[in-house]
């Protein structure tokens, strides 16, 4: 491995420039091309690439140092083996316009100097640096920045709105754009509020820590996408388009799954009592021509935990400072249409009767299935019951249906063994899971809640009384 010399090329006719950015430190790994050192003149702002690939052993001057010219030694370097010194030293927006060779030739001598730094210049690359930033002062008029006259502007400047807008270097632009920073948006704190790679930096980081994802900051969107694949690379797909339904509900879904902090908590009904007494009402359901199901006993149950528990009744403010108490109890049913999910209200749960609340249950199903829900229909509830006992599983954490602050999860009953003191006896158990805004609703509210709605589905005098 040789130890190459990295030296300030030709200056491109600036009398001085100074180092404003050393990006590296002693130690790292360097490919060829990776920006090493930032040099400033009067107009423009000049990055010099790596000739070489290797390991940094010195940094031989400093931020602050003032170059007058050419052949400065900036860094020593200890290439890769058999990697060869390139030859071009401009910026990688710029053709190579001759070496800029690691090694002094012997017949050059030192024209350069430096205050404040300890190197002494041995030789004079004949490379010419190229201004790849420009001040704000050297921007207007589409003049060149002339001072550096066989300058050309990188085309990492891409307008010249940019160009006075931001003072960056290619460098901190290239960071900002693999970073996906608006470096228009970021404050500069260099000279003359030259836009620095510390900067980006503290600017992705507030980015960060304001997203919540490391203070846990209120809102935010620092989500990362999901990547994008091309399925049919693995067989045969369709694409299919998602109906409105079904968009909407994904959006609401995404919105509720991200703003709140859910938690949910499980419980079994037993309603073995309840599907007695259900199942004793079926000549009277041959009469009414109403169907009756669990489910307007969980509406019931729910609407009288609520009252007892009016925590769950709640919707947070969007001012932080205050929560909406409803005094009225409308409950939202999850319904499953060929559609998509829909959620019908049915108000005042609390003051209708088993058989009013079955045949409305029946009646809004149906207009949900045959798509004549209305937007009425749909708004103004206060809790949702989302019952998938008729189709199956154990149990479920459903997502809560914002404003409101909690959501019932109903899953399919079915006999088990309970110990009643003395023995085993086949019970009906009907799981239940709450999930619930962990803003609004405590541990302690969830918890009394669900007890109480596990007492009146196990014992439904309560419901009737
Ligand atoms: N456990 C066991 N059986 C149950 C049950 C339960 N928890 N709940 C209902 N059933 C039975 C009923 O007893 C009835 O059977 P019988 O006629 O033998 O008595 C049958 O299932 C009726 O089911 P249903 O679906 O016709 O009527 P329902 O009143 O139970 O439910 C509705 C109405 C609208 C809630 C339901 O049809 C529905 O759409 N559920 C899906 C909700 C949903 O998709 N939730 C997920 C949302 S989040 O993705």
């Amino acid at each position: 491995m040789a130890v190459e010399i990295i030296r300030v090329p030709d200056l491109g006719g600036a009398e001085e420039v100074e180092v404003i950015e050393i990006p590296v430190s002693v130690g790292d790994q360097i490919a060829f091309d990776d920006t090493i050192v930032v040099l400033e003149s009067e107009k423009a702002t000049m990055e010099l690439p790596a000739p070489c690939a290797g390991k940094v052993l010195k940094i031989l001057v400093a931020l602050g140092d003032k170059i007058t010219a050419e052949g400065v030694p900036l860094m020593e370097v200890e290439a890769v083996a058999g990697g060869e010194v390139a030859a071009s030293a401009a910026s990688p927006s710029t053709e190579a316009s001759s070496e800029l060779s690691s090694e002094p030739s012997p017949n050059q001598s030192s024209k350069a100097s430096t205050s404040g730094s300890q190197a002494e210049p041995k030789t004079a690359p004949p490379v010419a640096l190229q201004p790849l930033a420009v001040p704000v002062e050297a921007s207007s008029a589409g003049e060149s920045p002339a001072g550096e006259s066989k300058a050309t502007i990188a085309s990492s400047i891409t307008s010249a709105k940019e160009m006075s807008e931001v003072y960056a270097g290619p460098y901190v632009r290239r960071l900002a754009r693999e970073l996906g920073v608006d470096l228009t948006q970021v404050q500069g704190s260099g000279p003359r509020q030259r836009v620095l790679k510390e900067d980006v930096q503290k600017f992705v980081k507030q980015k960060v820590e304001s997203a919540g994802g490391v203070n846990g900051g209120a809102g935010g969107s620092a989500i990362p996408a999901v990547p994008d694949i091309d399925h049919a690379r693995f067989g045969e797909v369709d694409t299919l388009a998602m109906s409105k339904i079904a968009k909407l509900t994904a959006a609401n879904m995404h919105r509720s799954w991200l703003n709140v902090p859910h938690v949910t908590q499980f419980d079994d009904a037993d309603i073995t009592d309840l599907e007695t007494f259900r199942k004793s009402l079926k000549a009277e359901v041959e009469q009414r021509g109403v169907k009756i199901s669990p489910v307007p006993f969980l509406l019931k149950a729910c609407a009288l935990a609520l009252q007892e528990n009016p925590v769950l009744n709640r919707s947070l403010h969007s001012d932080g400072e205050h929560v909406i108490q409803k005094n009225y109890y409308h409950i939202g049913m999850a319904v499953d249409t060929p559609k998509g999910l829909m959620v019908p209200v049915i108000r005042d749960v609390n003051k209708k009767g088993i058989w009013e609340l079955a045949a409305e249950i029946t009646e809004l199903a149906n207009k949900a299935r045959s798509g004549k829900l209305t937007v009425n229909d749909m708004q103004g509830g206060c809790f949702t019951v989302s019952s998938l006992g008729a189709i199956g599983g154990r149990g479920f954490t459903p997502i809560v249906n914002t404003p409101e602050v909690a959501i019932l999860g109903v899953s399919k009953a079915a006999i088990q063994p309970v110990w009643d003191g003395s023995e085993f006896a086949p019970r009906k158990l009907l799981p239940l899971s709450l999930s619930y805004d962990h803003r609004a609703v405590n541990g302690g509210d969830a918890g009394r809640f669900l007890t109480q709605l596990v007492a009146l589905l196990s014992d439904i005098r309560g419901l009737v009384m």
